[in-house]
């Protein structure tokens, strides 16, 4: 675990075992490297699109494939038995390992050179074999983590016990203890894509009205600055189904059930629109899911009116 991060080792001491420990350091010491690349990107010609498409369909920037290598090579851990990545086609078999690391290099691709953009992390234990034969689910989660890279540059970390807050110190290059214990506060705003309402069927219109109701609008384009919003201000953050995505847009491993863990873990709540995320069964890399994740009483009002 590299000695700079001191607070991190800290803060996980006693809630999970050193091996998790040492992954999230990891990702946390990727994290420092890839904000570096992002922050001078517009001076090295790192923006701009690679020309090709990834497994999702979706134009591949060339800072996408930076991010996806370095978390590849930060997260090839000995006791890692397999990574798998919104950039990769297939899971990256790496050997028998107890766990298995499922990021997002760079979410938030849309915002590059303008906005905030950041890196998700779900470190799951005894996943079934990359064939998903046996369906896991997010509640295999041992850690999750995210980082917005943005003013401030804030990583989150979760474990069963708990949520905490890194802001990074440019001073000395290590993640600072900022936030302890997160708690989601009371709803005060509500982060949708308003966009897509003419795609949604009446029961998700119904749901978000109901979920919305009171707060105000805030939306990034960014879920892990949008989440961050929640966890730090309050509200709820929904990416629902729609006409054009029965499964929504976001991913199971790497988005989804992170970020449900990440806010259960801080007294909120996450849903598919009927359950916790946590508990449908996933039985492939790339599976989508809808999510609302919140202030509790924000998430029952939306599965409430979702399930009519
Ligand atoms: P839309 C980024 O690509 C992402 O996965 C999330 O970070 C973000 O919340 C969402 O997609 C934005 O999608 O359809 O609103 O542009």
């Amino acid at each position: 675990m590299p000695a700079e991060h001191p607070d991190l080792v800290a803060s996980l001491q006693g809630r999970v075992p050193a091996d998790v420990v040492a992954i999230l350091g990891a990702f946390a010491a990727a994290g420092v490297r890839l904000r570096a690349a992002l922050d001078s990107a517009p001076l090295d010609g790192m923006l701009g699109a690679t020309g090709e498409t990834n497994v999702q369909h979706e134009a591949t920037q060339r800072l996408d494939d930076l991010a996806n290598e370095m978390f590849k090579d930060a997260l090839a851990l000995p006791f890692v038995a397999r990574l798998i990545s919104e950039e990769e086609t297939e899971p990256i078999e790496l050997g028998d390992g107890a766990y298995t690391c499922c990021f997002d290099p760079l979410d938030g691709s849309s915002n590059i050179g303008v906005s905030s953009v950041g890196s998700i992390l779900g470190v799951y234990a005894g996943v079934a074999d990359g064939t998903f034969a046996t369906p896991a689910t997010g509640r295999q989660l041992v850690a999750a983590a995210f980082v917005v890279y943005g003013l401030p540059t804030t990583m989150v970390v979760a474990t069963e016990g708990g949520v905490d807050g890194f802001s990074f110190d440019a001073a000395d290059g290590s993640w600072r203890l900022a936030f302890p214990a997160i708690r989601v506060p009371a709803a005060k705003y509500t982060s949708i894509n308003w966009t897509y309402r003419p795609l949604w069927p009446a029961n998700v219109a119904a749901a978000v009205d109901a979920a919305s109701e009171g707060l105000r609008g805030r939306y990034s384009g960014s879920m892990v600055e949008d989440v961050l919003r929640v966890l730090q201000m309050g509200g709820v953050f929904m990416y629902p189904e729609d006409s054009s995505a029965a499964n929504g847009k976001l991913r199971m491993l790497y988005e989804v059930c992170p970020i449900g863990m990440i806010m259960e873990a801080a007294g909120g709540a996450s849903s598919n629109g009927a359950q916790s995320v946590l508990d449908v069964p996933v039985t492939s890399p790339h599976q989508r899911s809808p999510l609302i994740v919140g202030a509790a009483d924000a998430v029952e009002r939306y599965r409430a009116a979702h399930e009519g």
